[in-house]
């Protein structure tokens, strides 16, 4: 048998935060399958079965050149048995059965359809499918109580499921800045998420606000929304204060992976001449995540909400089981030293954490 062209195989380190992903890689339909049965598994609450198709994945993604056989990927990290059948079965036939079936299954379709009304989470979604709830003609004919959040998601279903633009998101970042600007002189914007990583479309947009001095970002938050409420910016809005000093856990050490900044969950209103709506329309809802730093902490959020999700569990993968170190999006600590690391810069993070600087660019895994 020729096994000549077999014998090209690839390396890729074991943790995705050592490694450059960018977000144009070789091995679309390879990724694209593994990440749907990510998606089934996190909308099943799996959430072990999930992390392993996203990082099996994430590694597909980092490779350098197209797979074309599965003996190229031996000896590769993350690929246990299950994802190597998909893979095997991708390359064989161009898809694979397990994914089809999930792909037009009922109830990952109306996990979906539900889930994807802001507000509502994979129990609410669940609880709704087993009283006979698969879309939103039958949830608004049911009579089912909705939290304000979720009304609001039920209202601009269309607008929120419409992928953001990079346009919207430059055109919200200027409404930010302009807002923060003028109420809070100094004040600086930074967008994060997706849309740092270069991504062309998203599903929000995040920023950071923080203040150059120490303890003048405090009432920049409240300023903000009061002052886009009064513009006719915001369709919606929650914030929530901080909570990272008071919490049980302490700085630096939050038992879950939701940071206790002050945050404000928004959705705007953006304005034709603002953006481009859809034909017809005047405007267009868009969610907006703002978020409030002290600039003690601002390297250690920025680097937190850059993502992707996968990457920041990496690192934290990384820094509690290579380093004996506790990430956050507030602080880095070295359980050896029993102290905190300081950092002023992204940079300084990886520095402490022995990782090679990874550009936000090169951080979609
Ligand atoms: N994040 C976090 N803690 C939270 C929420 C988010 O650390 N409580 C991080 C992980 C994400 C980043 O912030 O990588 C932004 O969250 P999004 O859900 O907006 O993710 P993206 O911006 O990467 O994706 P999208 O383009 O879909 O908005
Ligand atoms: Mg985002």
């Amino acid at each position: 048998e020729e096994k000549e062209e077999e014998t090209c195989s690839f390396t890729v380190p074991n943790y995705a935060c050592q490694r450059r992903t960018q977000l144009h890689h070789h091995n679309p339909s390879l990724s694209d399958a593994l990440t749907l049965l990510a998606e089934n598994a996190e909308l099943n609450e799996d959430d072990g079965r999930a992390v392993a198709f996203r990082r099996a994945a994430a590694v597909l993604k980092a490779l350098p050149a197209e797979v074309t056989s599965v003996s190229q990927l031996k000896g590769l990290p993350c690929l246990g048995e299950h994802s190597l059948r998909v893979i095997k079965d991708v390359l064989k036939d161009g898809s694979c059965s397990e994914v089809e079936t999930t792909k037009h299954s009922q109830r990952f379709n109306a996990l979906k359809v539900l889930t994807g009304i802001f507000g509502v989470g994979v129990k609410t979604a669940d609880r709704w499918i087993r009283d006979g709830i698969f879309n939103l003609q039958q949830l608004r004919e049911s009579q089912t109580t909705l939290n304000r959040a979720q009304q609001a998601g039920l209202d601009h279903y269309e607008d929120l499921n419409q992928p953001v633009t990079r346009a919207d998101a430059d055109s919200i970042t200027e409404i930010v800045q302009e807002a923060v600007s003028s109420l809070f002189p100094g004040a600086q914007v930074t967008l994060t998420g997706g849309f740092r990583r270069g991504k062309m479309t998203g599903h929000d947009v995040d920023f950071l606000l923080t203040h150059p001095e120490e303890g003048r970002e405090e009432g920049l938050m409240d300023k903000v929304v009061s002052w886009l409420d009064s513009q006719g910016l915001l369709l919606y809005q929650k914030t929530s204060r901080n909570s990272y000093l008071e919490s049980r856990d302490g700085p630096g050490r939050p038992s879950s992976n939701m940071d206790r900044f002050e945050r404000c969950f928004a959705i705007f209103k953006l304005s034709r001449g603002q953006t481009s709506p859809p034909a017809g329309h005047q405007w267009r809802a868009v969610r907006v995540d703002l978020v409030v730093t002290p600039i003690s902490q601002f390297a250690f959020a920025l680097l937190g909400w850059t993502g992707s999700k996968l990457f920041e569990r990496e690192l934290r993968r990384w820094a509690g089981h290579e380093k004996a170190m506790s990430l956050s999006s507030h602080a880095l600590f070295d359980k050896t030293q029993k102290r905190y690391l300081r950092a002023s810069s992204e940079e300084e993070i990886f520095t402490h954490l022995g990782l090679s600087f990874i550009p936000p660019s090169q951080r979609n895994a």
